[in-house]
This record gives structure tokens, C-alpha cells and sequence, in this order.
């Protein structure tokens, strides 16, 4: 019954108070979020940053429900950067823990309610415990049809086009590939993002007003919202005003 509640979510005749203002027709296809202010979070408060990063975990929780319930069909969550290795080891140590302990609590909830687990990210640094609960969790949502769930886990973007373009380069030299079929999508179809469709709507929590590496040639054309709300305070109702602020900017220009 739950199952059949949050399945048809996006034709609900009901709407929370919160949500009112969101017309299903103005939902972004895929959100991509910078989930930063989770150290600033635990320092404000007098606590171990490892408290920021856990607390960060249950904003996750919140905001994949809510954009499952809005009708967002893609959310990519920014977990892990290729810069984050240089903090200090205990909480790289720590981080890495977070998947297995994230899925772990969650992954019945989220097959129950039809969510496609995902990762976009360098695999091959990762821990063998990391990537195992995540493959894992891959593997037993895959033939789910609903929100795609994107870990953007050890991501860096200037990695993934450096590859693109060794692996174009490489192409090139065996014969596969013309220059001149060089295009867009030839650069898409070698990007970690090549099963998803390029972000409608970037988020950045707490303040930064930066890429930091993040989806750069993806998000060539997304609208971009940033909040000062540190990542673990990160509500529902801001979601919604993201994806009002982000239907408000699509109807101007779709009446120009
Ligand atoms: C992490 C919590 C959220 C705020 C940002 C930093 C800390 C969920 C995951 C995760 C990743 C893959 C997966 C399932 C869950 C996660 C890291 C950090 C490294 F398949 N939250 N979270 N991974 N934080």
C-alpha cells in the first residue's frame, strides 16, 4: 500500500502545504546537488566533523524521498570528490564507511519504494568494501523503475574528460573513429554521466558559490540555485523552493 502511495506520487490530487507550488509539468527531470556545510555544520555546534558527515546522511535520506514523491526522475548527489583523498586519513577512513552504513539502513526502503541505485565515479580507488556494498546495492535495484539514485562517488570531472579524451584519442588511432565524427555526443557517450541526461537544475548548500569540479561539461546549460542552509539542515521545503525558483525561470523563458 505504501509502495502503491509514493508510485503514483506525481499524480497525487493531494498536496503537502509545502509542495503546493510545484505544477508536476515543472519538474526538473534530474537534480544534481553539491551537499557541502556538513564540517561547518559539526564545528558550529561544538561537534567532531564525522557528526556533520553522519547527520549529512539522513538530509539524503529526506531529500531522495521527497524528489521520488515530487516525480524527479534522476537526483545525483555529490558524496565524494577526487580532491577529498587529501583531508585528513580518519576521515577519509570514516567516509568511505558511510555507503556500506547508508545502504545498510536504507536499501530495504528504498527497493520497496522502486528506487534504481546508481554511482558515477572512479572506481578503481575506491576500498573493495566500499565498492562491494554499492555494486551490491546496484545490482538489487537495478530492474527498478523508479527515481534514479546517482552516487557521485571518488568523482572528479576534469578526470573523466581527461579519460574521454584518451579513450577518443585511442579510438581515433585504431581505425574506430573519424575526427571529424568528433561531436557532443561522441564526448557524452565517454563521460561516467553517459546513461543519464545532463542536469536541469544544480544545487549548491552552504554558501560556496562554485563548481568545485563538479559535472562542468553536464552542466553547460542548467539552471543554477545555491542556499547559505548548511547540507545537514537541508529540508524538504528547501528542496521545494529550489524546484519552484527552477519551474518559475522555465516558464519565463518558455513564454518568450
Ligand atoms: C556521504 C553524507 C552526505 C553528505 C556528504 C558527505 C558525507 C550517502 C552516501 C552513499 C554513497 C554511495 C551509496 C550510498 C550512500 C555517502 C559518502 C559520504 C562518501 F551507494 N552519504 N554519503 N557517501 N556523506
Amino acid at each position: 500500500m505504501i509502495k502503491r502511495l509514493w508510485a503514483n506520487r506525481s499524480k497525487a490530487k493531494v498536496s503537502l502545504p509545502h509542495t503546493d507550488g510545484v505544477p508536476p509539468e515543472n519538474v526538473p527531470e534530474h537534480v544534481a546537488i553539491i551537499m557541502d556545510g556538513n564540517g561547518r555544520w559539526a564545528k558550529r555546534r561544538g561537534l567532531p566533523r564525522m557528526a556533520g558527515h553522519h547527520s549529512g546522511m539522513k538530509a539524503v535520506k529526506r531529500i531522495t524521498i521527497e524528489a521520488n514523491r515530487l516525480g524527479v526522475k534522476y537526483l545525483t548527489l555529490y558524496a565524494f570528490s577526487t580532491e577529498n583523498w587529501k583531508r585528513p586519513k580518519a576521515e577519509v577512513d570514516f567516509l568511505m564507511k558511510l555507503p556500506q552504513q547508508f545502504l545498510e539502513i536504507e536499501l530495504e526502503e528504498l527497493i520497496a519504494n522502486n528506487v534504481q541505485v546508481k554511482m558515477m565515479g572512479h572506481r578503481e580507488d575506491l576500498p573493495p568494501h566500499t565498492l562491494n556494498a554499492v555494486e551490491e546495492a546496484i545490482a538489487k535495484t537495478a530492474g527498478n523503475t523508479g527515481l534514479v539514485l546517482n552516487f557521485a562517488l571518488n568523482y572528479g570531472s576534469r578526470k573523466e574528460m581527461l579519460e574521454a579524451v584518451q579513450s577518443i584519442a585511442a579510438d581515433v588511432r585504431d581505425g574506430k573513429l573519424d575526427p571529424k565524427d568528433i561531436d557532443d555526443e561522441a564526448i557524452g557517450k565517454k563521460l561516467l554521466s553517459k546513461e543519464l541526461p545532463d542536469p536541469d537544475l544544480l544545487i549548491r548548500t552552504s554558501g560556496e558559490l562554485r563548481l568545485s569540479n563538479f559535472m562542468l561539461w553536464q552542466l553547460a546549460y542548467s539552471e543554477l540555485w545555491f542556499t547559505d542552509v548548511y547540507w545537514p539542515e537541508f529540508t524538504e521545503k528547501h528542496f521545494n523552493e529550489a524546484i519552484e525558483e527552477y519551474g518559475r525561470r522555465a516558464r519565463r523563458y518558455g513564454g518568450v
